[in-house]
């Protein structure tokens, strides 16, 4: 038998875009069934992201979504850049005049945005996967095992393998990095106090820091290259050797919890919506972890989504919604270039059999513009800190300025 429901706003995911839009619709009134496929304890379990920027911590505080991340979170203002054995502090906070990250884990927001969702009358449905979504132009229908939900608008907030592609084929454009980055979730004997990048001939090496006694650490490796290719040891190595001196002064490397190989790539879809069907998150975007921006444009395109809907649904004006497209595909942009070049900077370019003392070199002295105040600098630390105004769909996008 075929549970049939109805929504206002049908949403599919239960990942940041998906909970956030959840609870900012349903606080305003409106009526959201929300679809995961996964259970609840995978979701609130699931280790990725760690870094929160400022104007999303901004935003989910304004909406009284952050009470974990402010009682838990560690402000978080610097970081270091490696090459040729020099350690490079780039302070972006105080580059930035103040701004700087939450260091709050990913499945930790999850569980507070799951209760906060529950408490503002949407329980998410867990265990329910969406096979597809019909009728886009007119009122779409979310239909998954035994269960049809009519919607007047669906969010899909469905991750990098979403039903976008079959509702909007060819929107997408992509790229794929020549390198992968492993990434592996280890202990730690003290806590990572701010991110490193390692710049080095092998690859490049980086730890982020997680709460606690954890954090996670990145290798470049080659594409073919797998997990299981990369003991315990060969991980602690790899990453000592690419750090140099520079090695003494880190928290030592303990157990190493999880290991997985990202393939590194890029997308943007251009137009993030199909007819009465809006994406968010990664599914309207793949970034790469090098600049921590994947959580954090996934939290914007919902506020922007749930804003524009509210409009609509709420106050019967359609103008927000309908620039919504143009205005997330505008900021992945932007954010897609600032990470592509932050990954020009920490990367030696192929072939790795050419003499690299010159790039590292370049490397060094670029390095070197972030960490000294200027407009350089100025312009890095703003980009990386993420200080621009939560996300809002009336006002005008914010415009890159260079690294
Ligand atoms: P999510 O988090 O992938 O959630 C999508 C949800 O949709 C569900 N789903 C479906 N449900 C029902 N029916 C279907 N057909 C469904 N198909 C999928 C999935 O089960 C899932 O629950 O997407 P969302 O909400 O767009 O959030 C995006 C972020 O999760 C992602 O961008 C970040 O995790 C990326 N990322 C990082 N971002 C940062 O801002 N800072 C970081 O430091 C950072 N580190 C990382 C990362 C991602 C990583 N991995 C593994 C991808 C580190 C790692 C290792």
């Amino acid at each position: 038998m075929t549970l049939r429901l109805s929504a206002q706003v049908g949403i599919v995911g239960a990942g940041p875009a998906g909970l956030v839009a959840a609870c900012v619709l349903a606080r305003a009134g409106v009526d959201v069934c929300l679809l995961e496929k996964e259970t609840r304890e995978a979701v609130e379990r699931r280790a990725r992201a760690g870094l929160v920027e400022h104007r999303v911590a901004e935003y989910l505080d304004g909406r009284r979504l952050a009470d974990g991340l402010r009682t838990h979170g560690v402000r978080h203002g610097w970081c270091d850049m490696v090459c040729e054995g020099e350690r490079l502090r780039v302070d972006y906070a105080a580059l930035s005049g103040g701004f700087g990250h939450w260091v709050y884990p990913q499945q930790a927001l999850v569980r507070d945005l799951v209760t906060r969702s529950e408490a503002a009358g949407c329980r998410p449905r867990f265990g329910r996967a969406v096979h597809a979504v019909t009728d886009v132009a007119d009122r779409p229908r979310l239909v998954g095992e035994g269960l049809e939900v009519r919607c007047d608008y669906v969010l899909c907030c469905d991750g990098p393998h979403s039903l976008a592609e079959r509702l909007a084929p060819g929107t997408a454009r992509g790229f794929r990095y020549p390198y992968d980055w492993l990434t592996a979730l280890v202990e730690v004997d003290r806590p990572v106090e701010g991110v490193v990048y390692v710049v080095h001939p092998d690859g490049f090496a980086g730890l982020m820091p997680r709460t606690g006694h954890r954090a996670r650490l990145y290798l470049q490796v080659p594409c073919a290259d797998r997990a299981d290719h990369w003991n315990p040891e060969r991980v602690r190595s790899a990453f000592r050797s690419r750090s140099g001196p520079v090695a003494d002064g880190l928290p030592a490397l303990g157990a190493v919890l999880e290991t997985g190989v990202l393939r590194m790539r890029g997308m943007v879809r251009d137009r993030a919506e199909a007819g009465r069907v809006l994406f968010a998150g990664d599914a309207a975007h793949v970034l790469t972890p090098s600049g921590a921006k994947g959580l954090n444009l996934a939290v914007a395109d919902a506020a922007d989504a749930a804003h524009s809907l509210i409009d609509r649904i709420r106050h019967g004006s359609g103008a927000a919604l309908a620039g919504y497209a143009r205005r997330r595909a505008a900021e992945a942009w932007q954010v897609q270039e600032f990470s592509d070049r932050l990954l020009t900077l920490l990367h030696l370019p192929e072939p790795a059999g050419s003499d690299p003392r010159f790039p590292l070199r370049l490397r060094r002295e670029r390095m070197g513009h972030l960490g000294r105040p200027g407009p350089q600098a100025a312009a890095f630390a703003h980009w990386y800190a993420g200080s621009g105004r939560a996300p809002d769909p009336r006002g005008p996008v914010p415009v890159a300025e260079g690294m």
